[in-house]
This record gives C-alpha cells, structure tokens and sequence, in this order.
C-alpha cells in the first residue's frame, strides 16, 4: 500500500494524528493508497522549518536560487511520463491531458528560473541633487499554497516556482484526491537540491490543515485554487489578520460563435473546451453564445461528434474522456442534468451516469450538450464542474457579450468569428481575465497572467510576470549622496 506522507524540514514524516484517508483511482473505484491526515502541530513544525530556511534563502542571489529551478525543470522534463501516468491514476484525466499538465510545470520551471535574472525594479531620478531613487522586489517570508486535484501539479507550480525565485519559503497543502503527484513533485524538490525546510509539505484536509495555515501568523500570505465557497472563508478570515491572498475560483466560460464563423472549428474547440478533463477545468467551456441563424447546424455537428467520444480510464490512449474525480462529483453533477430538465431546457446529447462496458467501478458521466438554455437558468449561470454545456441562442454580437458577462464569474472566453472588426470588439468588451479568438476556452499559456475578473478572483493572477506581484513586496529605496539634509517636496520648490 502507497503511503503519501508530509515531507517537514527535508523529512518525509508521519502526521502526528498517525491518521490517513483513502486515494482512490476514479478510473476503477480502486485504492491506490492512503494519505496523511495532518493536525495544527504539523503545520506549526512545518512553519518553523519554513521560517528558518527562508532566513537564509532570501540571501542567496536569485540567479543562485534560479539554479535550483533549472534543476527542477530537468528533473521534471526527465519524468514527465512517470508523473504522467501517476496524475492520471488518481486523477482522472486522459494520459495524453496528464503529459500536457506536466509540461506546464515543466515550463512554468524554465520560465520562472529565467526570472532570476530579471525581477525588474524602477530606477528613477530623484526631485533632488545627488540623490539616488530606485525600487526593489522582496520577498512576503513564508508563502501558504492550497491547490486544487484538477491540475495537480501544473497548479502547483504556478504557485511553488514564482514563490521560491523571489526568496520564499512554502509550505503546501495539495488537495486530498491527488497526494501522489505532489508527492512526485516533491521529491524533485528534494532532488535539486533546495535547502531543508524551504519546501514543506502537508496533507490534510481544508477544515483541518487549511485553516490552520490561514491562521497561523508565521505564514505571511495564502496563494488559494479552489471553489468560491472556501476561497471566500479564507479571504473573510485572511482579510482580519491583514494576510495577503491571491485567490483562484470558479468559472462559467462561454464561447461564442457567430453566424460568419468556421462552423468546423468551432465545434472543435467547444467540444475540446467543454469535454477535456471531463468538464473540470475552471476554464471549461460551460455554455455556447450562438447566433440563432447557425444554431441548428451546429448543434447538429457537436452532437454528431459527441456521440463519438470514447470515455473509459486515461491511461488508455484512445480514450477521449475519463472519469470525474468521485462519487460526489458524479452525483452533483447528475443533480445539475435533473434542474436543466426540470427548467425547460432541451438535452441534445448525454444526461446520465455511465456504467456497463467496464465503466462500472468507475465515476463517469455522459458528456452531455443542452440547448434552448435561456441566460438566467441555473444550469447557465452556475459552475457545475463536469461534461455538461448548455447552448444559448441570440440575435447578435452585443447580446452575446452581455450574455457572457451576465455571471458572476469571469475567467475566460472565446469567440469564434472571421470578422476582424467583430473580433476587437469582443476583446474588448468580454468582461473575463483570458480571452481566446477562433479557440475554445482553454488552453492558458504560463507567460501570461492567469486569472478572472469579478467572483473569479479577487485581483491576482497565477502564472507570467504578474504572479511575482503576488510573492514580492516593493521597497522603495532612496539613496542620498549629497552629504547634507535635503527635505524632499521642501528643499526643491
Ligand atoms: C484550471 O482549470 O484550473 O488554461 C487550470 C487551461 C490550463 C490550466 C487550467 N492551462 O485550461
């Protein structure tokens, strides 16, 4: 039996509650291993290591720490395919999925090692004589991570890389369905070579680790992917204790197809965007915005195609959609299938549990296509996390623009269109923190910033230059050379 433990001041170590919960394949239904269920003290272990390390790490020239992520990037390139398959097991995604979210941390590895040579201030003249003025990055201290199972470690990395580069410390609470990918990345944390107690790990659950890290006042800022629901608790709770956080939650992404576009296409993002990963993306393809005089032939299309799409486990590498993560899942899902029915919209395709065909044992679900979806139903305003999207008809590019801006959330959108002068117009006008034109909703590269206006976030972005933001604090820096008082906004009017 796997065992995924915490790894504490460069020691893999029990949980002091001597706990551990069940991993379970959603593939098979099957066990694959148990991991620790942590307490408060091993946070509190976890942030003394972290505390101590970060003494000494904020030292060390950030091209130096760069090199350690080098390190890591190889490490990772090495065993993509390893990491791939184990992201897979517990996780759900199909294998091909798994090797792309691998190269994700394995880019975001090279990208954030190139920012140790960057980490750009300000060099500005000063208002008076013979004096110097500039501005620099420090690092928070020590950095809370809590990441969500559906991109395990690409996730993960967005958050770790850009933390250490700029001088941090990180302690980590990965989500409770994929300990063994944050296991595997863990270790090449050990592996490169970083310093004991920079990189903590600790398993547990959100009520228990979770809050423990969100109150604990060694840990100066809390970097969070997740549901609305918690991301909420935790800024309510951070806000009170003037901690720093850098939240990620839903979404309800919409692509948009308008009557001139490549019908073709189209459907390949929609079903690429709504179906991949099985719908759990907090970029998914939640609902389609199409001008009425094209719905028909598009609906036909994607339902056509979608009655070709293979599910089954991820490792299999005809499958097209795997599993989703649990029992749970399944249910709220197929409880969203039942308010779609029951608000008068119209099911295309799917709306049902799948099992037979070696699918018994296993959590699947149908990918399933409504349409007639009105904007306000539930089903078109709600994050429901699984293969479902809904199909809403209108009359025009601006009615479709406030159709995708009318939820509460705004991560990402897509128009499909050839008119250029239509195009700007709805990047403009798109109310979301990504915007994709001719291409489904997913698909974010890790060089520019990731995230979402309104419920989506609360104002910082993972990933490219904006994630040090979120790791760093400015100091401003005047150096006066003059050898005599001088009163800035005195001496100089
Ligand atoms: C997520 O769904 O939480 O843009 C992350 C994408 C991926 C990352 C998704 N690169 O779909």
């Amino acid at each position: 039996m796997n065992q995924y433990l915490n790894f504490i001041d460069g020691k893999w170590c029990e949980p002091s509650t001597g706990r551990y919960v069940p991993v379970i394949n959603p593939a098979t239904g099957e066990q694959m291993g148990e991991v620790a269920q942590s307490a408060k003290t091993d946070v509190s272990r976890a942030v003394e290591a972290a505390k101590q390390a970060q003494k000494q790490w904020r030292l060390v020239p950030a091209p130096e720490r760069a090199g350690y992520l080098y390190k890591v990037a190889e490490l990772l390139k090495q065993r993509k395919e390893q990491i791939a398959r184990v992201l897979t097991s517990e996780m759900g995604k199909v294998i091909s999925e798994a090797r792309g979210e691998v190269q994700e941390a394995i880019d975001m590895a090279y990208y954030m090692a190139g920012e140790g040579r960057r980490q750009f201030g300000d060099t500005v003249p000063s208002e008076l004589r013979n004096k110097f003025a500039m501005s620099v990055r420090v690092p928070v201290g020590v950095a809370g991570l809590i990441t969500p199972w559906n991109f395990p470690i690409a996730i993960a990395s967005w958050k770790s890389l850009p933390a250490l580069v700029t001088g941090n410390a990180v302690i980590w609470k990965p989500a409770t369905e994929t300990p063994a990918t944050a296991c595997e990345f863990v270790k090449i944390y050990e592996e490169a070579g970083l310093p004991k107690g920079l990189v903590n790990l600790v398993n547990g659950s959100g009520s228990e680790v979770g809050e423990a890290m969100v109150e604990h006042p060694g840990i100066d800022l809390i970097s969070f992917t997740g549901s609305n629901e918690v991301g909420r608790k935790i800024n309510e709770r951070a806000g009170g204790l003037l901690k720093r956080t850098s939240l990620e939650m839903g979404g309800k992404n919409a692509v948009i197809v308008l009557e001139d576009a490549d019908l073709n296409l189209a459907v390949d993002g929609i079903l690429w965007g709504a179906f991949g990963t099985s719908g759990q993306r907090c970029t998914a393809t939640s609902r389609v915005i199409v001008h009425q005089d094209i719905k028909k032939e598009l609906e036909d299309k994607l339902v056509k195609r979608t009655a070709a799409l293979k599910s089954g486990n991820g490792l299999d590498e005809t499958v097209a959609v795997g599993p989703v993560i649990h029992a749970a899942a399944l249910r709220r899902i197929d409880e969203y299938v039942e308010i779609g029915r029951k608000e008068g919209a119209k099911l295309l395709a799917g709306g049902h549990v799948q099992s037979g065909g070696g699918l018994e044992n296993g959590f699947y679900y149908a990918p399933t296509i409504f349409t007639d979806v009105t904007p306000q139903m539930a089903i078109a305003q709600e994050e429901i996390f699984g293969p479902v999207v809904s199909i809403i008809p209108v009359r025009s590019l601006e009615e479709a623009v406030e159709v995708n801006n009318s939820v509460e959330f705004g991560l990402s959108s897509g128009i499909f269109t050839k008119d250029v002068n239509r195009a700007f117009e709805a990047m403009r006008d798109l109310d979301t923190g990504i915007v994709y034109v001719n291409a489904g909703t997913t698909g974010a590269e890790i060089h520019l910033p990731f995230g979402g206006t309104k419920g989506t976030g609360n104002g910082h972005r993972d990933s490219g230059p904006a994630a040090l933001d979120v790791y760093t604090e400015w100091k401003a820096v005047y150096v006066d050379f003059s050898g005599k008082l001088q009163r800035a906004q005195i001496d100089n009017n």
